[in-house]
């Protein structure tokens, strides 16, 4: 249960460039302390080969949930933010390596599909590394148009995912 005015947020994160855990556990605190996040838990750390080029390291990904008092394009604001921090660049390889990636998975049960944010996040229905970590942290969660995540996660991309024991 959220409380009245906030919105139960799912954020998605993903490192394979540089101190990998570092980022992902500052990425974690710095979201935690942001105006309007409340009750943040976060998954396991999950390793996964990447998705796209494979010239590059393996990720490290995991997901938090939190309680969210504001809007989507605010919080996108926030993160985007938080990764210009990590040394996030434009450009780039599609795909391509990065030190630190912070996704809008799912805001409540919102549909959202504007220029600048689609929720639930493009492609989260096919891959492990967005549907372990979900699973372990909601295992009844409903994805808004997909359905379970449980049978989501049965039938998704496996990017031989692992958890990451340091992580
Ligand atoms: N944007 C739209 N919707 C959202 C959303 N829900 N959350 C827009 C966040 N941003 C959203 O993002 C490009 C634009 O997407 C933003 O300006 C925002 O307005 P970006 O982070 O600059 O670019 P990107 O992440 O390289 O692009 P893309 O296509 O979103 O990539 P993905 O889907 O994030 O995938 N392999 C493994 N194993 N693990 C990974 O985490 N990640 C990726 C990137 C590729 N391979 C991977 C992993
Ligand atoms: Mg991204």
């Amino acid at each position: 249960m959220t409380r009245q005015g906030e919105t139960r947020v799912y954020v998605g994160l993903g490192s394979n460039q540089g101190d990998r855990v570092s980022h992902i556990r500052q990425a974690l605190s710095a979201i935690a302390s942001l105006p309007g996040v409340c009750a943040l838990r976060s998954s396991s750390v999950y390793e996964t080969r990447p998705m796209g080029p494979q010239d590059q390291p393996d990720f490290l990904n995991a997901v938090c949930r939190f309680d969210y008092t504001g809007s989507a394009a605010s919080l996108l604001q926030q993160l985007q933010s938080i990764e210009r921090g990590h040394g996030r660049q434009q450009g780039g390889p599609r795909w391509g390596m990065r030190p630190l990636d912070l996704d809008i998975l799912l805001y409540g049960e919102e549909l959202i599909d504007t220029p600048d944010l689609q929720v639930p996040h493009a492609g989260l229905g096919m891959r492990s590394f967005v549907l372990w970590p979900l699973a372990e942290l909601s295992p009844g969660l409903h994805v808004p148009g997909l359905g379970s995540v449980e049978s989501l996660r049965r039938n998704c991309q496996h990017f031989g995912i692992r958890v990451h024991e340091e992580g």
